[in-house]
C-alpha cells in the first residue's frame, strides 16, 4: 500500500471502505468483534428501550449541557470504532480506545479549557469536549488526522496518534505509565510562582487550575506514587498547588486487575489531598462531583483526587481480546453497562433528550466520522528522515530585549563578591556568581533541588543564593528527582526557566526517563508547539580524592548522550564553566533547548595544576559579554606534534601533560570540548588541523564513553587521517579510599600514549 501519496487516492478509499463493515470471508456474514458487539448491542438496546438502571439525572448539569456530552460521547465512540477499520486497512497505525471512558467529558465541562490538561491515553472524550468550549475547533477531522498519522495532525504533525493540541491547553502525552504526573505538579506549582515573579512567557492564568489523569492500575507506579506524595508534602505545608488528579478507575490494566476498593484506599486518605468520587457511567453525577472537585482546587489553591469509576470496552488496545484473560461473562456484564446506555437513559428521564433522538446523533456521528475518515486517509504522511526529525530541536522563541542589571542592584545584590570577582577563584565560586549574574539579569529562573537554598548545595555552589534571590526562587526540594525534574518541566509550562539540580550524577539515574521520555520528546511530538526549556546542572564525574565511591564519582553519561535533541555541556575551569553556563542558559532561554550541564566534582575547588600553591587552575570571573558558543572547543597551545582531544578531569590532566611534553620537546596543544552532545565535531576537527598526531582522554567508561564517538568521528571525517589513540576509564565502577582513580586515565597514562604515539623514546 503506498502511504506516500499527497491527493486523494480513490483506489485506498474504496479498499478503506470494505474496512468500515468488515464481513468474514468465510461465513459472509459481519465479523463480531468486541467493538461491533457493543455496538449492536447500542442500536438494539435503545431501539428497544432496554437501558441499564441506574440513578436519576440529579445536579446543575444543564439539559443543553447533557446534550452536548453525549454528543461528545457519541463522537468518542465512533472514532474508537473507525479508528479500528483503519488500522484493519493499513491506514492508521494504532488504536487504543476511550470507549468506557465517556463520563470524562463531563470532567471536561466542568473544567476550563485553560485549565491545562495532561491526559491519561483514554481522554479523547475529554479533549473533544473541551473543544466544544473553544472556538473555530474541527476536532473530529483534527482527530482523524492524527489517527492517519498525517503530517497535517496539528497536534503531532504525523508522529504518533496522540491526545493534545495547543488551543485546548493539552500538551502531548506519551504512553509511559505516570510519567506526566511530575511535571502536572510542577505545572501546579508554576501558577502561584509566575503570579509573583510574572514571567514574560507566562502561558496560565493566575486561576488555573492544572488537572492530570491515569489509570487504576498507572497509580500503583513509582512515578505516580511520587508524585502525588510530592503534591501532598507541598499541600500539607500549606503552599498552593492547584491540581486535580483524575484516576479512572476500570479496574483493569491489561490484564491485570486492580484489587476491589484498593484505589479508594489507597487515596481516600492522604495528607493534603481532597479525595472525591463519582460514578462515570453517570453523566449527572461526575459533572456535579468533577465541579465540586475543580471549585475545591481552584479557590483552596490544594490539589485533589477525582476517583472516577469507568469501564473498559473492547479490551486493552487495538490487538487484545479481553475474553482470552477474563470470563465472556464478566466481558458481557461490563458491556451492558455501556455509559451511553445510561447516558440515554439519564436524557430520557431529564426531558433532554429522547432515545430516537439519541439513536439518530448517535448513528448520524457515526457516518460523519466515516465520511471524514475516508477524506482524512488520503492526506500527506511524513516520509523523510528529515521531515521526522524536523520537531526534535524546538523552535527558537523571541525575549524581549533587556538592558541587563543595573551596576548598583548588582552591586547590592553581590555585595563583598563583587571585589572577590576580581580575583582568582575556584570554579564552584565562579559557577556561583554566574548564577547570582544570571537570575539577576532573568527573573524568570528558578532553582530547585536537595539541599540547594538554605545549605547552598553540597559542594557551595549554590551559597548565598537564597538569601540574595528568595527561597521562592531557591526551592529545596524533597528527595525524589523524579519530582525535580518534574518541577523544572512543569514549571517550564508556564514560562519559567527552571534550573534544577541532580546532587550526584548516580542519582539522575532513577529519574532519568523525565528528561529522556518526557523532556526530549515533547517538541518532538508536539510538532515544536509545546517545549520545556531547562537547564540541569549536575554534579559529576570521578577523582574526588578517596570520596564516596561509586555513588557519588559516576563516570558515565552514555544516558545523556543518545537522547535526541539534548544538549550535555560539561566545563573543566572556572572561568569557561561560568561563559559555558551563560551560553547553556540563552539556549533555554532563547532557543527553548533542554540542556544538562555537567560540573565536575573534583574540579570545584581545584587550585593549583603543576604544583602546590601554584594557582594555575583558579580564574577571575569573566566579563559579562562573554561566553563560548555551543559547538565551540577552547584550544590551549599551538603545538603541532599532539592534539590532545579531552574534557573535565580529562582536560586537567591534559594540561598537566602538556607542559611535561613540552620538556620533552613534544609540543602539543590541548583540546578542551566542552560540549559532549552533540558533539563540536567541526570545531573539534578544525582545531586539530595540521597537528600530526592525536590522543583522545575520556575519563567516561570504555564502553559507551566519548572516546566511541569521537574515533569514529576521525575514521570518517578526518582529512588529515594522521595516527590516533585513546585512553578511557575501564569499564568499573569507581571504589572510595586510595584506589578511587584507579580505573580512570591518569597523567602517567597520558604521557606514555603520547610518547608511543609521537614515537619518542621517553
Ligand atoms: C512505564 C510503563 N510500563 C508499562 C507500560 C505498558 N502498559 C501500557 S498501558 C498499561 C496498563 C495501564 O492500565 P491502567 O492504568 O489501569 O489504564 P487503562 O488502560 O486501564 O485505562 C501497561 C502496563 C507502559 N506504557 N509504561
Ligand atoms: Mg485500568
Amino acid at each position: 500500500m503506498n502511504f506516500g501519496h499527497i491527493g486523494p487516492d480513490r483506489t485506498a478509499i474504496s479498499a478503506y471502505c470494505a474496512y468500515l463493515e468488515p464481513v468474514s470471508k468465510d461465513t459472509n456474514r459481519p465479523i463480531m468483534d468486541r467493538a461491533t458487539i457493543v455496538h449492536d448491542n447500542f442500536l438494539r438496546r435503545v431501539a428497544r428501550g432496554d437501558l441499564p438502571q441506574g440513578s436519576a439525572p440529579a445536579g446543575p448539569l444543564t439539559p443543553g449541557l447533557a446534550v452536548s456530552i453525549y454528543r461528545s460521547s457519541c463522537l468518542t465512540r465512533a472514532l474508537d470504532r473507525t479508528s479500528r477499520a483503519m488500522q484493519a486497512a493499513g491506514q492508521g497505525f494504532y488504536t487504543i480506545g476511550s470507549s468506557g471512558h465517556e463520563g470524562m467529558a463531563a470532567v471536561a465541562a466542568a473544567l476550563r479549557p485553560t485549565d491545562m490538561a495532561f491526559l491519561h491515553y483514554r481522554d479523547a472524550a475529554f479533549q473533544i469536549q473541551r473543544a466544544e468550549q473553544v472556538p473555530g475547533q474541527t476536532i473530529t477531522w483534527d482527530m482523524l488526522l492524527s489517527f492517519a498519522c498525517s503530517t497535517q495532525d496539528p497536534i503531532s504533525g504525523g508522529r504518533h496518534k496522540v491526545l493534545g493540541s495547543k488551543a485546548l491547553t493539552i500538551p502531548p502525552q506519551t504512553s509511559t505509565i505516570a510519567s506526566h504526573l511530575p511535571k502536572a505538579v510542577g505545572a501546579a506549582y508554576s501558577v502561584g510562582l509566575a503570579k509573583r515573579i510574572r514571567p514574560e512567557h507566562q502561558a496560565l492564568p493566575d486561576d488555573a487550575i492544572i488537572m492530570c489523569s491515569f489509570g487504576d492500575a498507572s497509580a500503583n507506579h513509582s512515578t505516580a506514587q511520587g508524585a502525588i506524595n510530592t503534591a501532598c508534602w507541598t499541600a500539607f505545608q500549606k503552599v498552593p498547588l492547584p491540581l486535580l488528579f483524575v484516576c479512572e478507575d476500570n479496574g483493569i490494566g491489561i490484564s491485570t486487575k486492580t484489587p476491589d476498593g484498593w484505589i479508594a484506599a489507597s487515596f481516600a486518605q492522604r495528607p493534603g489531598l481532597k479525595y472525591f468520587h463519582c460514578d462515570g457511567l453517570d453523566i449527572y453525577e461526575t459533572f456535579r462531583i468533577a465541579s465540586e472537585a475543580a471549585e475545591y482546587v481552584r479557590t483552596r489553591r490544594k490539589p485533589a483526587f477525582l476517583h472516577i469509576r469507568t469501564i473498559r470496552l473492547y479490551g486493552h488496545a487495538g490487538a487484545d481480546v479481553p475474553t482470552t484473560y477474563l470470563p465472556k461473562s464478566e466481558v458481557e456484564a461490563e458491556e451492558a453497562n455501556d455509559p451511553l446506555l445510561h447516558t440515554v437513559r439519564l436524557l430520557d428521564a431529564a426531558g433532554a433528550l429522547t432515545p430516537d433522538q439519541a439513536l439518530a446523533i448517535y448513528r448520524s456521528t457515526g457516518e460523519r466520522v466515516q465520511r471524514i475518515s475516508e477524506e482524512a486517509i488520503t492526506r500527506p504522511r511524513l516520509h523523510s528522515a528529515e521531515e521526522v526529525m524536523a520537531s526534535i530541536i524546538p523552535p527558537p522563541r523571541e525575549n524581549a530585549p533587556t538592558n541587563g542589571t543595573a551596576p548598583e542592584a548588582r552591586a547590592e545584590t553581590f555585595g563583598n563578591d563583587l571585589k572577590a570577582a576580581n580575583q582568582p577563584q575556584i570554579m564552584s565560586r565562579l559557577i556561583n556568581f554566574a548564577l547570582t549574574d544570571l537570575m539577576l539579569d532573568h527573573p524568570e529562573i528558578v532553582m530547585m533541588g536537595e539541599d540547594i537554598g538554605r545549605k547552598g548545595g553540597v559542594y557551595g555552589v549554590t551559597q548565598k543564593l537564597s538569601q540574595r534571590f528568595g527561597r521562592a526562587r531557591m526551592i529545596d526540594t524533597l528527595l525524589d528527582e523524579q519530582s525535580i525534574l518534574g518541577l523544572g518541566l512543569g514549571m517550564a509550562q508556564n514560562g519559567l526557566l527552571p534550573i534544577p539540580e541532580i546532587q550526584f550524577l548516580a542519582y539522575l539515574h532513577n529519574a532519568e526517563d523525565q528528561l529522556r521520555g518526557e523532556g526530549a520528546t515533547l517538541p518532538f511530538f508536539s510538532n515544536g508547539q509545546y517545549t520545556n526549556p531547562m537547564v540541569l546542572r549536575i554534579a559529576g564525574l570521578g577523582y574526588q580524592k578517596g570520596f564516596g565511591g561509586h555513588f557519588h564519582n559516576d563516570n558515565s553519561v552514555a544516558v545523556l548522550r543518545d537522547i535526541p535533541g539534548l544538549i550535555l555541556c560539561c566545563p573543566s575551569n572556572g572561568p569557561n564553566a561560568a561563559r559555558l553556563l551563560r551560553e547553556c542558559v540563552r539556549l533555554a532561554r532563547e532557543e527553548q533547548r533542554l540542556v544538562v550541564f555537567l560540573e565536575p566534582i573534583a574540579l570545584y575547588g581545584m587550585r593549583d595544576l603543576h604544583e602546590a600553591g601554584d594557582g594555575g587552575w583558579l580564574g577571575t570571573y569573566p566579563a559579562a559579554d562573554e561566553r563560548i558558543g555551543f559547538g565551540e572547543v577552547t584550544t590551549t597551545g599551538a603545538g603541532k606534534d599532539l592534539a590532545i582531544i579531552s574534557f573535565a578531569n580529562g582536560a586537567y590532566l591534559s594540561h598537566q601533560a602538556q607542559e611535561r611534553l613540552e620538556s620533552e620537546g613534544i609540543a602539543a596543544r590541548v583540546i578542551d570540548l566542552n560540549w559532549l552532545s552533540p558533539l563540536p565535531e567541526d570545531a573539534m576537527l578544525a582545531a586539530t588541523k595540521g597537528c600530526r598526531h592525536v590522543l583522545i582522554v575520556d575519563e567516561t567508561r570504555a564502553s559507551g564513553g566519548i572516546a566511541d564517538a569521537l574515533m569514529t568521528v576521525f575514521a570518517e571525517q578526518d582529512a588529515e587521517k594522521r595516527p590516533l589513540a585513546r585512553i578511557s576509564a575501564l569499564n568499573s565502577f569507581i571504589p572510595t579510599g586510595p584506589a578511587y582513580a584507579a580505573t580512570m586515565p591518569s597523567l602517567d597514562q597520558i604521557m606514555t600514549a603520547a610518547r608511543k604515539l609521537v614515537g619518542a623514546k621517553s
